[in-house]
């Protein structure tokens, strides 16, 4: 595979005005007509014209005619990407038929099918497969589409836009026509045929015109769509009353299959979701399930305005998309929900996930400068990392100097495609602020250490913060400029009150929180008027992605856990002593001496049990200990037996020690009865709930193993019932976990989302035997390496979430998932590639594991037919 530069970028030689498509669906082939009013890109006259390239894969290619004009072979070259011809004037029409197989399409890219149904993913170069084309984003038109097939099996016929006519032709089959007005590149192109079930609803837009809301289902799922309906009608809203963007067709439909690659796709008036993303009823999802369908639905929303009426010029650009739609949809689920938690659940995912990213072989810019296959560059770093960019730019610009911004972005550039630098210009130019050095976070990778240090003079009244900032080097970029790092914060006193700050230089006071701009690689800030000696409150918010190092004593990181007003901090506080705490054990049980648990841990957790004023949710968090994936980010060398062996010990000390308090306030929680509420409040009780459910199994009492039971049994929604399966799981009680796994698949077996839980929860489970467990399941009826959601809750489970037997020393959890990824290459490279993230960290851990890992990975390298996906990562991975 070639490398692509973003230096490389040229503007297009052509330009497609018009795309009329018809698509003739058969169950063996398709037949994909295409009419494109194409014309020359560059100004003027004269000059010979340059050879139109069209991209293409996997296609067979039936005609080609120019201006009505059927051409011979001879005028043509074809190879495995592109056709290319030569036209003889500056205006032209190209019409090319392809043949194409949906049914073999078992990459999921392109036209497809899932289940019965035939359906599409464009993003980001799968139009190629369906018909040869200029599939790059820049490349704008308008479509109109027909969709022809057997009525029968496919009476329902959508693509995008407004559908313009419909008809029946002879033998069963009919036609329907689509017109999209918004002229798109061909990655936001659709196309769905199938038997659906429609659930209707509208929409009065602030402008007062009606919408259509339609939901697209086989027809057994049709009482799972309300949460999602709900989910979009409040996005429509918060989309209007955040950022003034009003939606603009005069219908929006989303349609839900079983076979999806990622969550979800944004194609204009026509989503298709994987229905994990869609589908949810307080029976069989989970309240995180619940909570990401929100989320989900919410995203793909925002795209039409940031995405759709302003694309990307090229992939590099990707984050400018996906960055700020994701900051866009973590506002709304914190606003729509409780915002601290959010964050709190935010931060960690980065920081356990995105900062491994940022710390390995694939690390790269929130921008990149090159890619071989960009379908491995929908990645963390773009998505939250660019999340993350887009907020701190917000916050320092305030929520309405930000809002000018999008403002003029929307305004200047709708209808066209742009860059990352377009975005900061539009936030500039509003707000006459200068973000030249600001753009280091698109085009520098790595997580950047804040190392912090305080100083009070009690003479002088002053406190003096002294900032340093690096950042590691990382593939292809050994030295780094410093990056503008908001620090949000505050001063304690000892009664844990704000004290007022007042920058030394400065004549008005700060208020008693504050954001300072952190420009240099050395930079002192003084605090005056300092009554007496602080504790910093830093970071507050995570107000930037970067490891904060703050010389705290565990007495500081107890006394901020307890009393910083910032709910934010309170948290960071208990999870920073767990951290350390966690740490310390690790090296204590390398070195073979007895553990011993610091009560420091014990009381802040005692403290916010008993704390009724604080949301159930925050105790659930603070209660939970950092996961082991973090610390093995955190570890330079990553001991995973001491990492999992001694927070399983923390957390049966803590349930020892805390049972009673534990009881207590699990009973207070209420058993769950009455009608199942999916509103935060109700949501936060459960989660509580459950999280003290799983440490009281770890007591072995035979009450908590009969409540649990009790649980699982009589559970009125799946988020109670399937936490109690996981501690049963997780449990030494063979009989009933065993019981409960049988009951639990004989139940849900026709449900395959609910199945996937059933997957994940055994997977997942550290108990010895994982690996046997899982090799087990891959035989189970329900389970198939062509559905991309059974691979993720099997085997994705399997290598992220199950440290100990992923990684037995024997090295079989690594063969196993090799011998796996061999398979998924042939099957579907994109899922391939993204189950060989476990696989490429091996610079993590110890000598023999690494040895084990890149023997497997070389194994992976060297087998037959290997797709750009797998090579790209693999290779960069073994550099
Ligand atoms: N913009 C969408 C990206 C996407 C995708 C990319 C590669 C392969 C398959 C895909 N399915 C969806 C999703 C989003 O971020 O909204
Ligand atoms: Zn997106």
């Amino acid at each position: 595979p070639t490398t692509i530069h973003l230096t490389d970028y040229r503007q297009p030689d052509y330009l497609i005005d018009e795309t009329h498509l018809t698509f003739e669906l058969f169950e063996d082939h398709a037949l994909v007509h295409s009419r494109l009013a194409m014309r020359a890109n560059a100004a003027g006259e004269g000059g010979a014209l340059p050879p139109l390239v069209l991209h293409g894969q996997d296609l067979v290619l039936q005609s080609v005619a120019l201006d009505e004009q059927a051409l011979t072979a001879d005028a043509w070259q074809v190879d495995d990407s592109s056709l290319t011809l030569q036209p003889q004037a500056r205006e032209f029409e190209l019409a090319i038929t392809t043949r194409i197989e949906p049914q073999n399409n078992t990459a999921l890219e392109g036209l497809y099918k899932s289940g019965g149904m035939f359906c599409t993913q464009c993003e980001a170069e799968g139009f190629r497969k369906i018909t040869y084309y200029l599939d790059r984003p820049d490349v704008m038109s308008r479509f109109t589409t027909t969709v022809m097939a057997e009525r029968g099996s496919y009476p329902v016929l959508l693509s995008n836009g407004n559908l313009i006519a419909s008809g029946e032709h002879e033998g069963g089959r009919h036609w329907a026509t689509w017109e999209d007005p918004f002229p798109k590149p061909a990655y936001l192109f659709a196309l769905v045929a199938g038997d659906l079930y429609r659930i209707d609803d509208s929409f009065t837009t602030m402008s007062g015109r009606e919408v259509e809301l339609r939901i697209y289902v086989e027809p057994e799922n049709r009482e799972q769509c309300g949460h999602a309906m709900d989910s979009l009608k409040r996005s429509m809203r918060w989309d209007e009353e955040v950022y003034g963007r009003e939606y603009d067709l005069d219908i929006f439909m989303i349609v839900a299959v079983n076979d999806f690659n990622m969550g979800a796709m944004e194609n204009k008036g026509l989503n298709i979701f994987n229905s994990s993303c869609v589908l949810a009823h307080p029976d069989t999802a989970t309240d995180m399930a619940f909570q990401r369908v929100e989320a989900v639905v919410a995203h793909e929303y925002f795209h039409n305005w940031s995405g759709n009426r302003v694309t990307c010029r090229d992939w590099f650009q990707l984050s400018l998309k996906e960055g700020f739609t994701v900051f866009r949809d973590a506002e709304f689920s914190a606003d729509m929900n409780s915002r601290t938690v959010k964050r709190i659940e935010d931060v960690t995912f980065l920081r356990a996930n995105q900062f491994a990213e940022d710390a390995g072989p694939m690390a790269h810019p929130v921008r990149p400068d090159s890619y071989m296959e960009i379908s491995n560059f929908y990645t963390l770093t773009i998505y939250e990392k660019g999340a993350e960019v887009v907020r701190m730019l917000h916050t320092l610009l305030g929520a309405e100097g930000f809002r000018k911004g999008t403002d003029l972005y929307f305004e200047r550039h709708d209808g066209q495609a742009v860059t990352c630098d377009d975005f900061i210009a539009a936030l500039e130019d509003a707000n006459e602020a200068d973000f030249t050095q600001f753009k280091r976070w698109y085009s520098q990778a790595g997580t950047p250490v804040l190392q912090v240090d305080g100083r009070y003079d009690a003479a002088s009244s002053t406190f003096q913060l002294l900032c340093r900032q690096s950042c590691p080097a990382t593939p292809g970029q050994t030295e780094k400029l410093p990056f503008v790092i908001p620090l949000r914060l505050a001063l304690l006193d000892g009664e844990g009150r704000e004290m007022p700050l007042q920058l030394a230089g400065e004549t008005q006071a700060r208020g008693t929180e504050t954001v300072l701009a952190v420009t240099e690689a050395e930079q002192l800030f003084v605090f005056e008027n300092v009554r007496e000696e602080p504790l910093p409150s830093l970071l507050r918010g995570f107000s930037a992605p970067v490891k904060l190092v703050y010389p705290y004593s565990r007495d500081d990181r107890v006394f901020l856990a307890m009393h910083d007003p910032d709910g934010f901090n309170r948290w960071e506080a208990a999870q920073s002593l767990a951290v350390d705490v966690l740490q310390g054990l690790i090296g204590i049980h390398q070195a073979g001496r007895p553990l011993l648990l610091d009560q420091r841990l014990l009381e802040v957790h005692r403290a916010v049990l008993k704390d009724d004023s604080l949301d159930p949710a925050m105790v659930a968090e603070i209660l939970r200990l950092p996961s082991e994936a973090y610390l093995v980010e955190l570890a330079e060398e990553a001991d995973v037996e001491a990492i999992h062996h001694v927070r399983d010990w923390v957390r049966r000390e803590l349930a020892t020690a805390l049972a009673e308090t534990m009881w207590s306030r699990f009973r207070q929680l209420g058993d769950g009865a009455g009608a199942y509420r999916a509103d935060a409040e109700s949501m936060a009780r459960r989660s509580l709930r459950n999280t003290l459910l799983g440490y009281l199994m770890l007591t072995e009492s035979s009450e908590a193993l009969s409540v649990c039971v009790q649980q699982f049994v009589e559970a009125g929604n799946m988020t109670d019932r399937q936490a109690a399966l996981v501690a049963l799981v997780n449990s030494p009680h063979e009989q009933q976990k065993h019981a409960a796994l049988e009951e639990f698949a004989q139940r849900w077996n026709a449900y395959p989302l609910v199945m996937d839980q059933w997957f994940s929860i055994q997977a997942a489970s550290p108990l010895p035997g994982g690996l046997e467990r899982v090799q087990g399941l891959m035989k189970h009826p329900a389970f198939t390496l062509r559905n991309p959601n059974k691979v993720r809750a099997l085997i994705g489970a399997f290598a992220n979430q199950n440290l100990a037997n992923f990684h037995r020393a024997d090295g079989a959890g690594y063969r196993f998932v090799a011998d796996q990824i061999i398979e998924l290459n042939r099957l579907n490279p994109q899922i391939a590639s993204r189950m060989l993230t476990p696989l490429t960290r091996w610079r993590k851990f110890d000598e023999p594991r690494q040895l084990l890992m890149k023997a497997e990975l070389a194994r992976i390298l060297a087998s037959d037919d290997l797709s750009p996906d797998v090579y790209e990562v693999v290779s960069k991975s073994l550099a």
